[in-house]
């Protein structure tokens, strides 16, 4: 069986009478050093981005807040997972295609990347992104 193009991970959390506090530790939960932290707020009732794959980058995603909808493909085969807060996280690597949609007005999506910003790490061409797949 092929492995998945989506990789779930659960946050561990600790909650005392004081409320809740989840961790994500290199080696236990975060499969890389993160390099780079970024959020998605506010964003507009019916809006999808991303829309673009990465050659070398590696993300986390994790849903602070509210709800979205994460979507990967490889050219070949796609992948869909429904985020909410304190769900499971998401990790995802190079060469996927992916899109965000369905964000819930109050939506707080987090993502940990193991690379600085780099545009010339991004494909955001859907062509282009097919012929790099298909020349490995
Ligand atoms: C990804 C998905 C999940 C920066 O200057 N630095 C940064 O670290 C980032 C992430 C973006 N930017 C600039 C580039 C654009 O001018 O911020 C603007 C919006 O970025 P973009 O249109 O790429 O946003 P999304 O939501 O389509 O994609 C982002 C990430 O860029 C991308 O790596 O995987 O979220």
């Amino acid at each position: 069986m092929s492995s998945p193009l989506l990789e779930l991970v659960d946050i561990p959390q600790r909650g005392d009478a004081r409320g809740h506090l989840s961790i994500a530790e290199y080696g236990k939960v975060l499969p890389f050093v993160v390099r780079r932290a970024y959020w998605i707020h506010g964003t507009n009732h019916g809006v999808s981005r991303g829309f673009h794959a990465h050659r070398n980058l590696r993300q986390m995603f994790i849903c602070l807040r509210g709800g979205v909808t994460l979507a990967v493909s490889d050219g070949e085969r796609s992948e869909t997972f429904p985020m909410s807060a304190f769900g499971k996280a998401v990790v995802i690597g190079p060469g996927l295609w992916r899109v965000m949609s369905d964000f819930s007005a109050d939506c707080i999506l987090m993502v940990l990347a193991d690379r600085e910003y780099d545009e010339a790490d991004y494909i955001r061409n859907f062509d282009e992104f097919v012929i790099a797949k298909c020349h490995g």
